[in-house]
């Protein structure tokens, strides 16, 4: 069954005024098409940012809790869909199924945390230098917020962003990726059932360099949220910079798992494969380095081998598969071009490598998992991310030169070591770059109350989740009340 995917522009979903559409095959079946999404030009944008203004001064004057509920009751309405919009997401990007769940999870997760800040969207009270005068700060919407996503999380990182985004009295306009607009409309769905007035919550469907672009260009955008390619992020924060418009950044990493030699080994072996292939090594968060101990290496390996040839790859709906394909041939190919790199720079392929195209997978974009040992730290392979089932092993002799290896990247989001000394799991801790350290945990899986957020060229310093989040929706307003009934100089007066 085909999904024909509408904008949502003021309340009303509407196709594009360009008249055309998209189609997006299923990417374990190609032949299969699973939605029909409008491919929207600058004047869709324009349409729907003048929604989003002109909903703006009603929406930031709903008291705070009001807006909480709403939030709290589309995450309820999607508890209730929990299913079938995983079943959506697997049939449109690929994630097996019980992923999918777990996507659509984050969000009902984060409509849980964020529908409560709606009671507690604090400032502070500060005593001032003067007699009889008070001091305090307060939280204030931004404005029309521009968000763009990717299609990895089609329901997870659209709700990480409009969420806080409307519980701080912002109004939105979404440009989900064009590889995931069914999963999109699904989630704003939910909330236009929860009561959120029109014009609130705006979609637009359409590419990155023609919607997107002229998202975050609008005059009447005031601050642009994008997870997605570090070139596009890249393009975009210079944008906002001449436009002097706020701006988050979420970005690539290049994430390492640390196995030192006292580890406990069948953990570390489960962590790494999940941590590799869950989602087809398709997460920001994905392992793709993994950083071995030299006395542990060949026992680890021998393991870890056995582990991988046994995943089961194939269509994400069918539960006992591991790996599903990756969620489009561009991206398929691109994999495929890396180990291409990785075997001429010299990395052993010590399994997988290749496309897989016969049989059941004929008409999916498959790729087998894939691992390289003798990695070093200048290789291609080493440095750059892959997005996608490619892990990378260097060997290294200390606990130093370990955490100098995992630094050793342009890269900062996600990091884990597995160790049982509590020394080394602190000074790990505190030197390992990364906005995210695990001990004894994979790289990917970050809940949602904790910051969320890289350092380097992961980002450009702000966070998403968590109480952090709030600091990008919200503006700082300080307030002083001179009750004194005179003039009083600040810095002069003592
Ligand atoms: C992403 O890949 O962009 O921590 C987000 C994780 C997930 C989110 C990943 N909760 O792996």
């Amino acid at each position: 069954m085909t999904v024909n995917v509408l904008n949502l522009i003021n309340g009303t979903w509407c196709a594009s005024r360009t008249g055309r559409t998209l189609s997006r095959e299923n990417p374990a079946r190609a032949t299969e098409v699973v939605s029909l999404a409008p491919i929207s030009d600058a004047s869709d944008i324009d349409a729907a940012v003048k929604a989003a203004v002109a909903a703006y001064p009603a929406w930031k004057l709903v008291p705070a809790p009001r807006r909480g509920l709403m939030i709290a009751e589309a995450g309820r309405i999607l508890s209730t869909r929990k299913e079938e919009i995983a079943t959506l997401m697997t049939r449109e990007m690929g994630k097996p199924i019980a992923e999918a769940r777990g996507d659509v999870q984050e969000a009902i997760d984060t409509a849980l945390l964020v529908a409560a800040q709606g009671r507690f969207l604090g400032g502070e009270t500060v005593p001032c230098e003067l007699p009889n005068k008070f001091g305090m700060s307060l939280r204030q919407p931004v404005g029309p917020c521009g968000l763009v996503t990717p299609w990895n999380f089609p329901v997870a990182i659209p709700s990480w962003k409009i969420f806080p985004a409307l519980v701080c009295g912002n109004t939105v306009v979404l440009k989900p990726s064009e590889l995931t607009p069914a999963c999109a409309a699904e989630f704003v769905k939910a909330l236009v059932e929860a009561g959120i007035p029109s014009g609130v919550v705006n979609m637009v469907c359409g590419l990155g360099e023609e919607a997107g672009a002229a998202l975050v260009a609008h005059p009447g955008i005031r601050a642009v949220s994008f997870t997605g390619s570090t070139t596009t992020g890249s393009l975009i924060g210079e944008t906002c910079g001449r436009l002097n418009r706020k701006v988050s950044l979420e970005m690539g990493g290049k994430n390492a798992q640390i196995v030192m030699e006292d580890a406990d080994l069948d953990l570390a072996v489960e962590g790494a494969l999940w941590g590799a292939f869950g989602t087809t090594g398709q997460r920001c968060t994905a392992t793709s380095r993994l950083i071995l101990h030299a006395s542990i290496h060949d026992a680890f390996m021998s393991k870890f081998l056995d582990r991988v040839k046994k995943l089961v790859v194939g269509d994400g709906l069918d539960a006992n598969v591991h790996v599903a394909p990756l969620v489009s041939a561009e991206q398929r190919d691109r994999v495929a071009s890396y180990v291409e790199i990785a075997v001429k720079e010299g990395a052993k392929l010590a399994l997988g490598g290749h496309v897989l195209s016969s049989g059941a997978y004929a008409n999916g974009y498959f790729f087998e998992p894939t691992v390289f040992t003798g990695v070093t730290r200048t290789m291609r392979i080493a440095r750059e991310e892959v997005f996608g089932p490619v892990i990378a092993a260097i060997k290294v002799s200390s606990f130093d030169e370990a955490v100098s290896v995992h630094n050793d990247t342009d890269f900062g989001l996600s990091s884990s070591i597995y160790t049982r000394d509590v020394n080394r799991a602190f000074t790990a801790i505190r030197d390992l770059e990364a906005g995210i350290t695990y001990v004894n945990g994979p790289t990917i899986g970050a809940e949602v109350q904790l910051p969320f957020g890289g350092v380097k060229g992961t980002g450009n310093g702000h966070r998403e989740a968590g109480m952090q989040v709030y600091e990008f929706y919200t503006e700082w307003k300080s307030v002083y009340i001179d009750h004194s009934g005179r003039l009083q100089r600040a810095q002069i007066d003592t």
